[in-house]
C-alpha cells in the first residue's frame, strides 16, 4: 500500500486478464502457527490481451520459492503483488510453482485461512484467496482445483475441500491426508477448506433424474441435535430449484459446515458451504421462529448460488448483484413458495419490504448511496450492501413482473444456455431475460429498464386522483422523480411497474391491473366509476419506490378494512401510524406523555386485532408501529430522542387502551401441542408475544403486577425459545422489576449456548433507553466474562445492537454514544476491518440530525477519519460520510 494513498477501482477500467490459470494443485500442511501452501498452476497467456508481466495478488504471505517450468526465476514483490516478467512467450501453457506460508492462528480478520475453536476454516469472497497463496484473485479467472490437505489426525480428523474426495489415508507422525478434486472450474473466491474435529448429520437423497447425492451438515460434537432443520431446509432447497427452475444438484456431495467465528451469514463455496452457526443450529429450546425462518432462507440462498453465482459467476465485482440480487430474489420466492397460502406469502413479502424500506432506502439517500451495479469502490467488501442484495432482488422481481412467471423461468433457462461456465455481467442477465421474451414490455424498454442498474437513489412516485361524477371517470396521475445522489446529479425516468386497484366506498373492487410508468408523468383514466373510489397504488410493492398520495384518514381506513391486496392493506395501517407519528413529532410543544391517539385510529387498530378471519401473523405486522429509523427517513431534520419518545408514547397508548383486546388475543392464540415453526403457528406465537409485551407495558403505567407475573411464569415454563424469549423481552422492554431476575436466570440456563447468549446480550443493549441507562449497561456488558470483541456475533450482539439498533439510547444529548462508537470502530478496525466498517455506517445519516447532535456526530466521524492507519474498509465509509 502506498502510504495512505489508496486506490479507487473503477468499473470503466475493466480489462480482461493478461493470463489464464487452467488448473491449480494446492497442497496444505496445516498448522495453526505456520501453514505451508504449495501452489502448482498451469497458466497461459491470454493472447487477446496486450503482452504484460504476470501480477499475482498476495497478502500477508511469506514467500519461500517460485519456479517456472521447474526452474528458478526472477521476480519482484510490489504492492501486495508478485510480479513475473520473464515468462515463456506465445500461447503455450507453462507451470508455475509457488511455496508460501501463512499464520492462520493470527488471522483475526477472518479472511483467508483462519482458526476458530481449534478448527481451520476459509473465507475467500471477495479477495481472501490472496491471503492463502499468490493468485489471479479475480472472479473472471476460473480454474480446475485439486486440493491435498495434510494435518494432525487426532486434532483434525475431518479434512474437507470443494468437490469430490478422491483419496485419503494416514501419514507418519500421527498425520493424515485427504485429496479433493472439484469437477467444476471456479474462480478463487469459491475455494474453501475446512479441517477440524467435527461431526456430521448425513442424508442420502435421490434426485429427480435418479442420481444419488450425499448431503452433510458438519458441526461441533455437541451440536448434532441442532442440525435437523438445516438439513430439511437443504433438501427443500434442492427439490425447489429443480421443480421451479429445472436446476438440479450437480455434485455427488454437498456439504454445509458451521463455524461460530464468521464475518457474515454464510458463504456459497462450491459444494462446501461455510455457515455462521447462527444460520445452521436450531432446536426448539434454543432458537426462535425467526431463527428457523432465517435458517431456511439462508440455506436456500447459499444452495441457490450453486447455479446463480457458481455455475455462472461475475465478470468483476461491480457485477456483484448479478449473483446476489438474483439469489436473494430466488430465496425470497423459495420462502414464499414454502409458506404456501396466499396470506402467508403476503406476510413474507411484507417482511422483505420492511427490510428494504428500513435499511436500503436510507442507504440510497445517504453518503454510501450507490447503484445496484456500482461504478467505483475502494474496498469491495463495503459493497455487500442492502442495495446490491435487496434492491437488486427487487430489480429482478420487476423483470419477473414484466415478463410473467413463466417468461422469467424461460429467461433463466436461456441465461444458463448462454453463459453456463462463464463469468458475465448484469447486462448479460437482463439481455437473456428480454431475449427469451421478445414481445414483452421488458424487451421493448430494456435500455430504459437498465437504469435500475446504473442510477442510485430511490425514485418517488407522486400520485393524485380526480373523480368526475358526471363523466363517471377517475383520472389518476403518476409522476416520477429521483433526487440526486453522490456523483449523480441528474436522473432519467425509470421503468416502474405500478400494481393498481380501485376500491369502492363499500369496499368493492372496481378495477385492478398493472400500469408500467415510463414517462416523467402519465395520467390514466378509469371509465364507468359510479362513485369516488379509493386508489390502491403499488400493490404488492410492485417497485422499490416511495409512493406519495394524499390519502385522507377515511381512505386509509377503508383500504385497511377492504383492500384485496394484503400488502396495501398493511401499508394503509402503516400510513395511518406514520402520519400520526409525524404530526406529534412536529408538534414540538406537546410533551410525549400528553400525546393522544384519536379514536378513529384506535378503532381501526382494534378492528384488526379483533378481526375474525385475519391471520395472527398479519395482525402482528399491522399492529407493529413503523420503526424509528423508518419514521426518521420521512423527516428532513431528525431528533432521534423525540422520535423515540413519540413512538413509545403511541405504543403505550395502544397497550393501555386495547388491553382487553390484547388479553383476548393472548388467550385465543396460545399454542398447545408439539412445537412446529410453520407460518401459522409462528404467527400465533408472534401475536401472543406482542400481546404479552403490551400487557406488561400497560401494567407499567398502572403499577399492576399481574401481567409481569404471568410473563415471568411463562418465561420460566415456556416449551420453546420463541415464547421464552418473548416473555423475557416483555419484562425487559417494559422495565419490569422482574427483568433482572429473569435475565439472571436466562443466563444461568443458557450459559453454554453461544447463540442464545448473543440474544441475551442483544436484548439488553437494544432495550428502550430510560434516562440514559443503556450506555452504562452496554459498557458493563463489554466487561462481562462472556463478552469477546473478536467474535463477530458477540460484537454485533452488544455493540451493533446499541449503535445501529437502538436510536433512542445511542443518540444521547451528551454525545457519549458517539464517543463510544468512535472508540469501538477503531478498536475493531485493528482486529477485523470488515466488522469495523459495518459499525462505521451507524452514523451514515448524521447530516440529518438535529443540532447539537449533528456537530457531535461530525466530530466523532472526523476523529475516526483523522487516524492515519485506518483500513481501506473504514476509510472509505468515513470519507464518504464527511464528503459534501
Ligand atoms: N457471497 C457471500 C458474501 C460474501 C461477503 C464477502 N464480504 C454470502 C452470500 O451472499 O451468499
Ligand atoms: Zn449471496
Amino acid at each position: 500500500m502506498r502510504e495512505g494513498q489508496n486506490n479507487v477501482i473503477y468499473r470503466a477500467d475493466y480489462q480482461a486478464p493478461g493470463y489464464w490459470i487452467d488448473s491449480v494443485e494446492l497442497s496444505f500442511d496445516l498448522d495453526p502457527a505456520k501453514t505451508r501452501v504449495l501452489n502448482r498452476m498451469k497458466l497461459r497467456r491470454n493472447l487477446d490481451a496486450a503482452p504484460q508481466p504476470l501480477r499475482l495478488d498476495g497478502e500477508e504471505l511469506n514467500l519461500a520459492r517460485v519456479l517456472v517450468n521447474g526452474q528458478g526465476t526472477s521476480f519482484k514483490l510490489e504492492d501486495n503483488q508478485l510480479v513475473l516478467e520473464n515468462l515463456p512467450e506465445g500461447g503455450d501453457s507453462f507451470d508455475l510453482e509457488i511455496l508460501t506460508t501463512c499464520q492462520p492462528a493470527k488471522n483475526t480478520k477472518l479472511m483467508g485461512l483462519y482458526v476458530s475453536n481449534d478448527s481451520f476454516f476459509t473465507q475467500c469472497e471477495a479477495e481472501g484467496f490472496r491471503r492463502i497463496t499468490y493468485f489471479l484473485d479475480r472472479p473472471d479467472v476460473m480454474a480446475s482445483f485439486t486440493v491435498l490437505l495434510r494435518a494432525d489426525k487426532a486434532k483434525y480428523p475431518v479434512l474437507l475441500s470443494n468437490g469430490n474426495l478422491v483419496d485419503q489415508g494416514d501419514l507418519a507422525d500421527g498425520r493424515h491426508f485427504a485429496k479433493w478434486v472439484d469437477p467444476f472450474r471456479k474462480p478463487s473466491y469459491l475455494f474453501a477448506l475446512v479441517a477440524g474435529n467435527l461431526v456430521a448429520r448425513e442424508q442420502r437423497i435421490r434426485a429427480r433424474g435418479g442420481k444419488e447425492h450425499l448431503l452433510q451438515v458438519f458441526v461441533r460434537a455437541g451440536d448434532l441435535d441442532k442440525t435437523e432443520h438445516a438439513m430439511n431446509s437443504l433438501m427443500a432447497s434442492i427439490a425447489w430449484d429443480e421443480a421451479r427452475f429445472g436446476l438440479p444438484l450437480d455434485l455427488e456431495r454437498f456439504m454445509i459446515v458451521a463455524t461460530s467465528d464468521f464475518n457474515m451469514g454464510a458463504m456459497e463455496n462450491k459444494g462446501l458451504n461455510i455457515f455462521n452457526t447462527k444460520y445452521v443450529l436450531a432446536s426448539q429450546a434454543t432458537a426462535t421462529d425467526t431463527d428457523f425462518a432465517n435458517i431456511e432462507s439462508v440455506v436456500g440462498h447459499e444452495y441457490f448460488h450453486n447455479w446463480t453465482g457458481n455455475r455462472v459467476t461475475c465478470r468483476d465485482w461491480f457485477q456483484l448483484s448479478l449473483k446476489e440480487g438474483l439469489t436473494v430474489f430466488r430465496d425470497q420466492e423459495f420462502s414464499q413458495d414454502l409458506a404456501g397460502e396466499a396470506s402467508a406469502r403476503a406476510v413474507k413479502r411484507i417482511e422483505d419490504v420492511r427490510v428494504l424500506r428500513t435499511a436500503q432506502f436510507p442507504e440510497d439517500a445517504g453518503p454510501m448511496a450507490h447503484p445496484v451495479r456500482p461504478d467505483q469502490y475502494l474496498e469491495i467488501n463495503n459493497f455487500y450492501t442492502v442495495t446490491v442484495y435487496e434492491k437488486g432482488a427487487e430489480v429482478v422481481r420487476m423483470m419477473q413482473t414484466l415478463v410473467g412467471r413463466e417468461g422469467f423461468a424461460r429467461g433463466l433457462k436461456l441465461y444458463f444456455e448462454r453463459h453456463d461456465g462463464h463469468a458475465v455481467t448484469c447486462d448479460d442477465f437482463a439481455q437473456a431475460i428480454a431475449d427469451a421474451n421478445p414481445d414483452s414490455t421488458l424487451a421493448r424498454l430494456l435500455d430504459q429498464f437498465k437504469r435500475w442498474y446504473s442510477q442510485a437513489g430511490t425514485p418517488r412516485v407522486r400520485a393524485s386522483g380526480l373523480y368526475d361524477a358526471d363523466a363517471r371517470t377517475y383520472r389518476l396521475t403518476l409522476a416520477q422523480s429521483c433526487a440526486p445522489t453522490p456523483g449523480q446529479d441528474v436522473k432519467e425516468p425509470f421503468v416502474i411497474p405500478v400494481g393498481l386497484g380501485l376500491v369502492g366506498a363499500d369496499g368493492a373492487e372496481l378495477a385492478s391491473g398493472m400500469h408500467v410508468l415510463t414517462q416523467e408523468s402519465e395520467t390514466l383514466t378509469f371509465e364507468n366509476i359510479g362513485s369516488e373510489p379509493v386508489p390502491s397504488i403499488l400493490r404488492g410493492f410492485s417497485a422499490p419506490v416511495i409512493l406519495e398520495f394524499d390519502y385522507s384518514d377515511a381512505q386509509l381506513i377503508a383500504l385497511l378494512a377492504h383492500d384485496t391486496d394484503p400488502f396495501n392493506r398493511w401499508e394503509a395501517g402503516q400510513r395511518l401510524a406514520v402520519n400520526r407519528a409525524l404530526g406529534f413529532i412536529r408538534d414540538a410543544g406537546v410533551a410525549a406523555r400528553d400525546i393522544r391517539l384519536d379514536p378513529p385510529f384506535m378503532n381501526a387498530m382494534r378492528a384488526v386485532l379483533r378481526h375474525p378471519t385475519l391471520d395472527a401473523a398479519f395482525k402482528e405486522l399491522v399492529l407493529t408501529l413503523p420503526a424509528e429509523t423508518y419514521i426518521a427517513e420521512q423527516l428532513d431534520v431528525v431528533d432521534p430522542q423525540r422520535i423515540h419518545a413519540v413512538r413509545e408514547a403511541m405504543r403505550e397508548q395502544l397497550a393501555r387502551e386495547l388491553a382487553p383486546d390484547w388479553e383476548q388475543a393472548f388467550e385465543q392464540h396460545r399454542e398447545s401441542g408439539a412445537y412446529r415453526p410453520d407460518p401459522v403457528s409462528s404467527g400465533r406465537r408472534a401475536l401472543t408475544g406482542m400481546a404479552l409485551s403490551n400487557l406488561c407495558l400497560a401494567a407499567r403505567a398502572s403499577g399492576d403486577q399481574v401481567w409481569p407475573g404471568k410473563a415471568y411464569q411463562r418465561f420460566k415454563d415456556a416449551g420453546n425459545m420463541t415464547d421464552r424469549f418473548n416473555a423475557l423481552a416483555a419484562l425487559v422492554t417494559s422495565g419490569s422489576e422482574l427483568a433482572a431476575p429473569a435475565l439472571q436466570r436466562f443466563h444461568a440456563i443458557f450459559k453454554d449456548e453461544a447463540l442464545v447468549l448473543d440474544k441475551w446480550f442483544a436484548l439488553q443493549a437494544g432495550a428502550p433507553d430510560r434516562g440514559g441507562n443503556v450506555l452504562p449497561a452496554v459498557k458493563q456488558l463489554m466487561n462481562h466474562p462472556d463478552f469477546n470483541i473478536r467474535n463477530p456475533n458477540r460484537a454485533r450482539s452488544v455493540i451493533f445492537s446499541y449503535c445501529s439498533a437502538n436510536p433512542g439510547g445511542f443518540h444521547r444529548p451528551d454525545a457519549a454514544g458517539y464517543v463510544f462508537w468512535s472508540e469501538r470502530v477503531l478498536e475493531l478496525d485493528a482486529i477485523n476491518p470488515q466488522v469495523a466498517a459495518r459499525l462505521a455506517r451507524a452514523l451514515d445519516r448524521w447530516k440529518k440530525l438535529v443540532e447539537p447532535l449533528r456537530s457531535a456526530a461530525r466530530e466523532a466521524i472526523a476523529r475516526v477519519a483523522a487516524r492515519p492507519d485506518l483500513s481501506n474498509d473504514v476509510r472509505e465509509v468515513v470519507t464518504r460520510a464527511l464528503a459534501d
